[in-house]
Formats: C-alpha cells, structure tokens, sequence
C-alpha cells in the first residue's frame, strides 16, 4: 500500500555527513571505476605522472597529473593553476565526459546544485606516499566545494578544523568512494597517512585520487 515514506531516498543513496557542509557518498562510483580507470589512461597519454617539487625544493611523494582548463602544479616558484603542462609546453587534456559527470552528480546529491569545475588534479600514492596537512587556497571561488573519488588501494584521510591546531580525525577512504567538501570544510586543514602496501584489482599497487575543483 503506498505511503507517506515510500520516496524517502534508501541508504545506500544518501550522502552521509562527516563535518559541516562535507559528504562522503560511500561506494558512489564503483559501478563506474573502471570507466573512470580508462578515461585516466587517455589523460595519461598526454599528460604523463610526475612528482612535483615543493617550493621549498622537496620532491612530493604522491605522482600527480591535471586535466581541464587548468592543472595545479608546483615548483621553486610557488603553486599555482596553469593551463599549459610545464612538462610539455601543451595545454593540459580536456577533462574526460565521464570523471565531469561524477563530479557534477556526487555535487548535487550533496546539495551543490550549479558546481562546474574546470580542474581534476589526479594524485596517486604508492607504498609510503602520504600527503601531510594542509589547506587548498589556490583556488578563486571558495564558495565551491572540491570534489574527490578514491580508487584503488584505501586510505587514512586526515580531517582536521580550520585551524592547523585543531583535533584530528581519521577518516578510511576506499575505492569507489566519493567525498563533496563544501561550505565551511572547504577551507579545513587535511591530509593522508602514508600509504599502506597492497595490491587492487583496479590500480594494482596504487591509490589514485581524483580532485575537482572550480580554479579558475
Ligand atoms: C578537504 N588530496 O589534492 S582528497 C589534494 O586523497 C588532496 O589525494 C587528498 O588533499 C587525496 O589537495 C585528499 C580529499 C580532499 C581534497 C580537497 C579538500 C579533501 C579536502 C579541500 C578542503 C577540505
Ligand atoms: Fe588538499
């Protein structure tokens, strides 16, 4: 007999809430991984993994690579978004239909209705690779959240507050999950705990990271 709860949104659907104004959409995009795996590999035709230098003149631990308008990079000269890849003097690869899909669906169903990025920053960690605290400030509008897709082998994320002081919670992130960090999280210090060694079907030895951001 139908009844006043029958549209309510079943669990599995339902973003839950890990701080204010960020989602984690559990297992969003497992069905879609290997979709999103092969749209990597094009990227990666012209637009190769390397690790950055920090401007301080560390080698970053986590590979990266960028597709759409713009890609993060860093160097001695600081941090920034550019629209050519430094490696290769060409603008980077276009943002693949299917990684734009994930982020604007993973977006709205968080309550982000109009997010457009222009950017996916692609990290991908082996064994040890880890990414210490931070904050991402390079970007124009912090009115828009980041989006990120974890595939591949899991992770420790590190959530903190917006002071660097701030408790810190661990967060396991594993592959097909899909977490929306918008309103005042957007600005919240974060990180991940050195990689653990393993092997996954999707990524082999690896985790890979899928950032969107709106840059520009
Ligand atoms: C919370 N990447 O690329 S994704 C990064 O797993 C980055 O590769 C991590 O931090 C990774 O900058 C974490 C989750 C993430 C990304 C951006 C955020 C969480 C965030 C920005 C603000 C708050
Ligand atoms: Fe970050």
């Amino acid at each position: 007999m139908p009844g006043l709860f029958d549209n309510l949104p079943t669990p599995v659907d339902a973003p839950e809430q890990i701080g204010p104004g960020a989602f984690i959409l559990r297992g969003f995009v497992e069905a879609d991984a290997l979709k999103l795996i092969g749209a990597l590999d094009g990227v990666l035709k012209r637009a190769a993994w390397r690790h950055m230098v920090t401007p301080s003149g560390h080698r970053m631990s986590v590979a990266m690579t960028n597709c759409g308008r713009a890609g993060w990079v860093s160097d001695k000269s600081g941090y920034r978004y550019q629209p050519e890849d430094p490696l290769t003097g060409l603008v980077w690869p276009e943002m693949p239909d299917a990684f734009l899909a994930v982020a604007k669906t993973a977006a709205l169903r968080s309550g982000f209705e109009h997010f457009s990025p222009d950017v996916c920053l692609v990290n991908r960690y082996q064994p040890g690779a880890r990414l210490s605290l931070h904050q991402d400030r390079d970007e124009r509008d912090f009115s828009q959240p980041i989006v990120s897709v974890s595939l591949g082998l899991p992770a420790t994320f590190l959530f903190g507050g917006l002071d660097r002081k701030n408790p810190i919670r661990r967060l396991r992130l594993e592959s097909g999950d899909v977490v929306v960090w918008g309103g005042p999280s957007r600005l919240a210090y974060h990180g991940i705990a050195p990689l653990a060694a393993g092997e996954h079907p999707l990524t082999g030895p690896y985790r890979i990271n899928l950032t969107f951001r709106k840059a520009m």
